[in-house]
């Protein structure tokens, strides 16, 4: 009787859970590699669409020779990463705000700010967010800009970069049809 229960509990709870995920729609993604050797893939980025419109993007890093350490990561303006990543110039910034940490009174609307990596270089972060979107052309329009991971650490301060060191992986935000 009670392991009927437990049955019927798991699989009402299977089915809250999916009724959930039905509300995300993944509409675009990044494929990060090193600046260094781009045939070395470094990490990923997800991109969800949220009912209530905002995007959620789910960001995973797995850079063997940085682990135990902080890797800085933040949206750049364009989606070319050659020159070790410098084509990608500066931090996207549509709203024209100082350089800051996510969530703080000023902030640029790509800087997820520093993942730490455990002992085998693996991180994730999860952001979700109205400042960005798919659209074309749009002010916060996300397709086609760049993600750079740094090699050092985002102080959150210095502008308009955090200091955050020597560009070493990069990916492009594409569109999923
Ligand atoms: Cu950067
Ligand atoms: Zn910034």
């Amino acid at each position: 009787m009670m392991k009927r229960y437990l049955l019927t509990l798991a699989v009402a709870g299977l089915a809250i859970f999916s009724a959930c995920n039905k509300t995300e729609k993944k509409i675009a993604s990044a494929t990060l590699s090193e600046t260094a050797d781009n045939s070395k893939t470094i990490g990923t980025a997800k991109f969800y669409e949220l009912s209530n419109g905002e995007i959620k993007m789910d960001l995973e890093i797995n850079f063997a020779s940085k682990a135990d350490s902080n890797v800085a990561v933040h949206f750049h303006e364009h989606g070319d990463c050659g020159d070790m990543g410098m084509n990608t110039h500066g931090h996207w910034n549509p709203t024209k705000e100082n350089h800051g940490k996510w969530g703080s009174a000023a902030y640029h609307s790509g800087d997820i700010g520093n993942i730490k990596l455990d002992g085998k270089g693996h991180g994730t972060v999860s952001v979700t967010t109205d400042r960005w979107n798919v659209k074309d052309g749009d002010l916060k329009g996300i397709i086609g800009r760049g993600i750079i991971v740094h090699g050092g650490t985002d102080d959150y301060t210095t502008q308009p970069t955090g200091n955050s060191g020597p560009r070493i992986g990069c990916g492009v935000i594409e569109s999923v049809k």
